[in-house]
């Protein structure tokens, strides 16, 4: 590597993130201009979606408490919509963003004010475009600090950063969906990781090539905040040669747990902190894939950024030596350890009753051949994915909250199953390509619930085509992780080893690939809630579905109506 290289790195870019929204203000408004971008990366230009021209696109950043208004103009030639990734959204269901869930697009030349207020959580979240696989470069983070008056439960860090991990395309990420959308194939892979939008030093260098570049004082400590904002990649993340203090996940606290490395999936967050306690150089910060899948082709490349010390003479930096590719057994570790900081402000206890018991398994799957279509998946039918074998589609005419507001039939059923149609041993390999078990019809189904009820449900990986861990979100909702293990869940002996006590809180968990996780959470947010993997060639195989959770007859307790300006199909 060229000595050189190293120090013509983003420096711009770790400050760019400063706030453009004054500290006090309880009323956080900006406008998002999403269009064109031409992005010079991997030694080429590539015309990416982007919103105010950057990649990652602007930090949002609020205190508990504040109100946000994000006007977003639509100059893509393609529909859009915005999630806030993790936002309750109590009253402002219209506004959660998931495209023909909670609302239909906004069209190419259209626009929309997302306006919802950040109570009750602290911490890191992220927005992205929830809308084909335009969050590839439509993402930026949302940080929540404390509101005046509070603190964070540990020590004060010195200062902040934020660490988007993400994937690169030489392509429209929309094409490289499109194209396997109509071959009913898988998707090819992203050419490169990215750290805050560069692939860094490990790729080819051109004249374009930057690489992340945080800058920091011996001695002092800081809050790094870390977000997987990539598509399709699991993360193992490390510094050379400095340990980590984890502290938050999914914008809710955990106790202090000490890592040298931390396993971040499609979807999640993870704070920590970070001391500067090593001789003054040049360290490498990676990020490396965690391929949890048994034959599934990856791109094995590692994403580098460059933690540097203040005036240092070293020119090149250390690696960290990275997990192996498929290190499970790290992942896990990281996973299981992680409890919640029951101290803190938002902590509420565990409801022990169990209103809505669920056992879902999930996985992928095939769907037929259509008479007319060219099927590229295995067995020459189309690739799918589904939950108890219902292959989520979405609607097209109307969001599924419109059509539940506005009592209009024909768009969806309630008929989701509390169990999966057909028990088998869902994690024995032997039963992957068996294809009496593969085939997945294509179904709009929910799951009705009463408002307040408590839904515990056990997600049960299958191994049907392939063995992975899934990063299955759930909004609207944070959820307790009672337990996780590996193989099939024993109903017996699994319930004991629940943690009623101090659970980990979060709105995404990688389950286990090749096992299973217990999730419980209290329905007292009435609206339609998608709950879905985070991988995003899963989302479109159908790998989801929705919870309709009722009005609880209070007006704190209703859906309202939709916003004047919503989106009409
Ligand atoms: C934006 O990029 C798309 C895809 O590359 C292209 O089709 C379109 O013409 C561009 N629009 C503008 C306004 O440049
Ligand atoms: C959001 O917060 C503002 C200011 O506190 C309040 O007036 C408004 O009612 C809140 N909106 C919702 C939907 O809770
Ligand atoms: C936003 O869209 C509305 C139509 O939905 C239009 O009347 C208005 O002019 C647009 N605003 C801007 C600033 O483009
Ligand atoms: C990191 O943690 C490990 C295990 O706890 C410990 O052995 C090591 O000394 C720590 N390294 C640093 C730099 O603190
Ligand atoms: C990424 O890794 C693959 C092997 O997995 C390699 O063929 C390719 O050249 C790498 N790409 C870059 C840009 O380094
Ligand atoms: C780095 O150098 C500058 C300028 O000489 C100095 O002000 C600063 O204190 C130095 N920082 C450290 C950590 O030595
Ligand atoms: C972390 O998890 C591993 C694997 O589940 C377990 O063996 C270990 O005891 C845990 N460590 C802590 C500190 O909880
Ligand atoms: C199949 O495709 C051909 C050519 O595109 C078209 O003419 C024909 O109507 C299609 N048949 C069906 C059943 O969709
Ligand atoms: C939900 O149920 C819990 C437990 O029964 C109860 O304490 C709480 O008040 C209920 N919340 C609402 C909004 O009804
Ligand atoms: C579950 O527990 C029973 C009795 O405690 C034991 O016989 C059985 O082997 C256990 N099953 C597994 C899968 O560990
Ligand atoms: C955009 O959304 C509209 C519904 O609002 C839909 O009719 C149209 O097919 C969508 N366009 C694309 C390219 O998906
Ligand atoms: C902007 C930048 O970092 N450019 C570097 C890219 O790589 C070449 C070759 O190693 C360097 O000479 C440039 O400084
Ligand atoms: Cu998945």
């Amino acid at each position: 590597m060229a000595p050189s290289s190293l120090f013509a790195v983003g420096l711009v870019l770790a400050f760019c993130y400063l706030t453009s929204f004054t500290a006090s203000a309880d009323i956080v408004e900006t406008s998002f201009h999403v269009k064109n971008l031409t992005a010079n990366r991997l030694c080429q230009e590539q015309v990416i979606m982007a919103v105010n021209g950057s990649l990652p696109g602007p930090t949002l950043r609020v205190k508990e408490g504040d109100t946000v208004i994000v006007h977003v103009f639509n100059k893509s030639p393609y529909n859009l919509t915005i999630h806030w990734h993790g936002v309750f959204q109590r009253l402002t269901q219209w506004a959660d963003g998931p495209e023909f869930v909670t609302q239909c697009p906004i069209r190419p030349g259209g626009n929309y004010t997302y306006r919802f207020n950040l109570t009750g959580q602290e911490g890191t979240l992220w927005w992205h475009a929830h809308s084909q696989w335009l969050r590839a470069t439509v993402h930026g983070a949302l940080i929540i600090r404390p509101r005046d008056g509070q603190k964070y439960p540990f020590v004060k860090p010195f200062l902040e950063d934020t660490i988007m991990l993400g994937e690169w395309w030489n392509a429209d990420p929309n094409d490289v969906e499109n194209a396997a959308l109509a071959t009913g194939a898988a998707p090819v892979n992203a050419d490169a990781y990215t750290v805050n939008g560069w692939p860094g030093d490990t790729y080819n260098f051109c004249p374009s090539n930057k690489t992340y570049r945080l800058d920091v004082v011996p001695g002092q400590t800081y809050l790094v905040r870390i977000i997987n904002a990539a598509l399709n990649t699991q993360f193992f993340f490390k510094i050379a040669n400095h340990n980590f203090t984890v502290v938050a996940v999914d914008a809710a606290y955990t106790n202090p747990f000490q890592t040298d490395v931390v396993l971040v999936g499609p979807g999640q967050t993870t704070d920590v902190l970070l001391t500067a306690n090593q001789s003054p150089g040049l360290y490498y910060m990676a990020a490396s894939p965690y391929d949890s899948g048994i034959g599934i082709p990856f791109n094995a490349n590692i994403t580098t950024g460059i933690l540097a010390y203040q005036n240092t003479t070293q020119t090149t930096p250390t690696l960290p030596v990275m997990p192996a590719f498929n290190d499970t057994p790290t992942a896990f570790t990281f996973s299981t350890n992680l409890t919640a900081l029951v101290t803190s402000r938002f902590w509420s206890p565990v409801p022990r009753t169990v209103d809505e018991n669920m056992f879902i398994t999930f996985g992928l799957g095939l769907s037929a051949c259509g008479s007319n279509q060219t099927c590229g998946g295995i067995f020459q039918q189309r690739m799918a994915a589904s939950m108890n074998n219902n292959s989520f589609v979405l609607p097209t005419r109307m969001s599924l909250l419109e059509a539940y507001f506005r009592n209009v039939s024909g768009v969806y059923t309630t008929d989701f199953p509390d169990q999966p149609p057909m028990v088998f041993d869902y994690t024995n390999v032997s039963n992957s390509f068996n294809q009496s078990l593969l085939m997945t019809p294509k179904v709009t189904s929910l799951k009705k619930i009463k408002f307040n009820s408590t839904v515990q449900i056990v997600l049960q990986n299958t191994a049907l085509v392939s063995v992975e861990n899934h990063p299955m979100h759930l909004h609207g909702f944070n959820f307790y992780v009672l337990a996780q293990g590996f193989g099939n869940y024993d109903p017996i002996n699994d319930t004991r080893k629940f943690n009623f006590v101090n659970p980990q809180e979060r709105n995404t968990l990688g389950v286990p690939t090749g096992g299973w996780a217990v999730i419980r959470f209290r329905a007292d947010n009435p609206g339609v809630w998608f709950i879905h993997c985070h991988l995003e060639v899963h989302l479109p195989w159908g790998l989801g579905t929705a919870f309709l959770v009722e009005n609880g007859g209070t007006p704190e307790s209703t859906l309202p109506p939709p916003p004047a300006d919503f989106p009409q199909c």
